[in-house]
C-alpha cells in the first residue's frame, strides 16, 4: 500500500511512523487510520521489525479524531459504521512493542492513540488532552477509560470535564508519559529506547507486553497467575538459556528468539 498520510521508515530493527497530515495537526481521518494499521500490520509480519515508534510532528503527535469528517455524521452513522473500532482494535492487536514519541498536541483520539501504545516518551513541549466536550461530545477511544486508569479518577474527571491540556511535567508527574526529553532529542531518545528492547528476546519482549496489559484486564489473583505462568513457560526457551548463561560468562547475551 502507498501511504500519503503517514511516512514509515524502517532502520536498524525499528520501525518508524510519523504520522503525516501536516495540515490538519495530524487529524485522525479514516484514510490515515487504514494506513496506520496496515503499517503496523506490515511491522509485525516483518522479522527485521523487533519495535516500532509512532510520531507526528514538532507541532502535533495528533489534534484528535478529523472534526471536520465527523461534523456531519448523524448518530445512525457513527453507531452503524462503528467509527474507529476496527482500527483501534488493530492497533490493540499488535503483539511487537510499541512506543509513542509525542511533541506538541496529543488531543482527544491523539491522547487515546498515544495511550493505545506501550508507552508515552514526550518532549518538553508536549501537551496533553480530552477536550472533546468543548465539542459537545465525550472521548470515545479510551479517554475516560484508559485516561482513568493511568492516571486517577481525579486527574481524568478534571480532563474529560474541563477540556484543559495538561503539559508535559504533569503528565510524567501522574504517570501518563514515562519520561520527558528535549524535542529536538525526542525522536533520538525513542530509537535508542527502542533499539535497547530491539536487542531483547522478542519471544520475552512480546511476552512482557501481553503479561502487563493483562493487569488491565483482569483481577490481581488472576494475573499474577498468569505472571508466573508465563514465567515458568520462558525457561522453555533457548532464549533463557542464553541469558542466564552470559550472565555467569560476563559477557552480551546473543539471543535467537527460539
Ligand atoms: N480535526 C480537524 N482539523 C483540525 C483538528 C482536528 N481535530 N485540529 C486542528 N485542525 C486543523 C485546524 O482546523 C486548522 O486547519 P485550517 O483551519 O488551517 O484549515 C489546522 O489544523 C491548524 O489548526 P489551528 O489553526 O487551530 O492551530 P492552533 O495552533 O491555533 O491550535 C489546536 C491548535 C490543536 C489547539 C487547535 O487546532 C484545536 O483545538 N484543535 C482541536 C482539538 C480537539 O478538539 N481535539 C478533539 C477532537 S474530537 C471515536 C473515538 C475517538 C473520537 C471520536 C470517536 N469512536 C470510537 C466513535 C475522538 C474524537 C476527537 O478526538
Amino acid at each position: 500500500m502507498a501511504y500519503e498520510t503517514i511516512i514509515v521508515e524502517i532502520e536498524d530493527h525499528i520501525a518508524l511512523i510519523k504520522l503525516n497530515r501536516p495540515d490538519a495537526m495530524n487529524a485522525l481521518n479514516d484514510q490515515l487510520l487504514t494506513e496506520l494499521c496496515d503499517a503496523l500490520k506490515s511491522a509485525q509480519n516483518n522479522d527485521k521489525v523487533r519495535c516500532i515508534v509512532l510520531t507526528g510532528s514538532e507541532k502535533a503527535f495528533a489534534a484528535g479524531a478529523d472534526i471536520k469528517m465527523m461534523s456531519s455524521k448523524s448518530f445512525v452513522d457513527v453507531f452503524t459504521e462503528d467509527l474507529f473500532t476496527p482500527e483501534s482494535e488493530q492497533i490493540l492487536a499488535v503483539r511487537k512493542p510499541i512506543i509513542a514519541a509525542v511533541s506538541g498536541y496529543a488531543l482527544g483520539g491523539g491522547c487515546e492513540l498515544a495511550m493505545m501504545c506501550d508507552f508515552i516518551i514526550c518532549s518538553d513541549t508536549a501537551k496533553f488532552g480530552q477536550p472533546e466536550i468543548n465539542l459537545g461530545v465525550s472521548a470515545g477511544l479510551g479517554g475516560t477509560q484508559r485516561l482513568t486508569r493511568f492516571i486517577g479518577k481525579s486527574k481524568a474527571m478534571d480532563m474529560n470535564l474541563t477540556g484543559r491540556f495538561m503539559e508535559a511535567d504533569e503528565a510524567e508527574r501522574c504517570g501518563l508519559v514515562s519520561r520527558i526529553v528535549p524535542a529536538k532529542k525526542l525522536i533520538e531518545e525513542a530509537m535508542s529506547a527502542a533499539t535497547k528492547i530491539a536487542e531483547k528476546s522478542m519471544i520475552t519482549t512480546m511476552a512482557v507486553k501481553e503479561m502487563v496489559n493483562r493487569s488491565y484486564e483482569t483481577t490481581l489473583r488472576e494475573g499474577l497467575l498468569f505472571e508466573r505462568r508465563v514465567f515458568h513457560s520462558l525457561f522453555a526457551t533457548e532464549d533463557q538459556k542464553e541469558g542466564m548463561a552470559a550472565f555467569m560468562e560476563k559477557r552480551e547475551a546473543q539471543f535467537r528468539d527460539k
